[in-house]
């Protein structure tokens, strides 16, 4: 019974309203009957605190709703870092892929030499200064890596979180120049999606964990939902196209199940006012049925 279910109701890392609303939405798609068939509580563990929208102002246009975006992840990972270090599974549902910095910070404090499996079309590794966006949800692995603005790289402390070889990239197809110079720069390990084609999921969840395994000591996936194919996510804010399919998504929640050292998971970017109905939340759901399904003989989930 040790899955903690954390909800970030919060959209303030990008501009399209409705990311506030995915928790609540994968909870309406059936989340707590979830947790309950797969033997966990079904509660919400914790919340991660979000400031109002009046409180919130556009300023910086290379850091937009900063101040948004720094309260929400210093909370999140004070929440991420106490549920770990009582022996629980962080299952986090997002709420925009901003939360990361908080969500690494947390597990950072518990886990120095913290891993990353970053499931997405994107890098996330924009900074004020290549963000062609200016929105905090571009920006958060280049945080974790030290990379940014203070306020952001400070919260959890003013160590950088994050080693370049402990980042893989699994789906990657949307990159920005300067997202594409600090891959080659650092070395970034990355599986895009002919690399998925030609070699195949299975083989390359198999180096992806044996390459993390060589340097840290534990690992956790963060999902965004675009990483998947645009025909199977409409709620998410931005799709690209050529995406990964349900049997290698499902492929991936199995390998990282299958590991001792899997810490935490999350799911972000579910965004349900951009669809009709609740698609994308349903399918988040069902992905986190199939994860505890696979963990059913983890450590943390007896
Ligand atoms: N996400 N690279 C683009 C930007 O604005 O920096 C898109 C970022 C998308 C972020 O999906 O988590
Ligand atoms: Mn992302
Ligand atoms: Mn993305
Ligand atoms: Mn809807």
């Amino acid at each position: 019974m040790n899955i903690a279910y954390i909800s970030v109701p919060y959209r303030y890392g990008q501009g399209k309203p409705g990311t506030e609303q995915g928790p609540a939405a994968v909870e309406q798609a059936g989340l707590f009957e979830t947790l309950a068939v797969h033997g966990q509580e079904a509660v919400r563990y914790g919340e991660a605190a979000v400031l109002s929208e009046d409180a919130v102002r556009e300023e910086d246009p290379q850091l937009k709703r900063l101040e948004g975006v720094v309260h929400t992840t210093n909370d999140l990972h004070l929440i991420v870092r106490d549920t770990l270090t009582e022996q629980r599974f962080p299952l986090l549902v997002g709420g925009d892929h901003s939360m990361a910095i908080g969500t690494i910070a947390g597990l950072q404090q518990v886990v120095p030499r913290l891993g990353v499996i970053w499931f997405d079309a994107h890098g996330d590794l924009n900074t004020p200064d290549t963000s062609p966006s200016g929105n905090i949800h571009g920006m958060p692995l280049a945080v974790a890596l030290g990379e940014g603005h203070q306020r952001l790289t400070e919260i959890g402390g003013s160590d950088v979180k994050l080693q370049p070889e402990h980042l893989v990239f699994i789906g990657l197809r949307d990159v920005d120049a300067g997202e594409q110079e600090l891959i080659d720069r650092l070395g970034i390990r990355v599986y895009d999606m002919e690399a998925i084609r030609t070699r195949g999921m299975d083989t390359i969840m198999e180096e992806a964990i044996a390459y993390l395994k060589e340097t840290t000591d534990a690992f956790y996936l963060s999902f965004d939902m675009d990483g998947l194919d645009p025909s199977l996510v409409e709620g998410t804010g931005t799709r690209v196209a050529d995406g990964i399919l349900l049997d290698d998504a499902k492929t991936v929640l199995r390998h990282c199940a299958e590991q001792e050292d899997f810490i935490a998971a999350e799911f972000v970017e579910v965004n349900p006012l951009l669809e009709e109905g609740n698609g994308t939340a349903l399918l988040a759901n069902e992905l986190i049925g199939n994860l505890l399904q696979y963990m059913r003989n983890h450590r943390l989930v007896k």
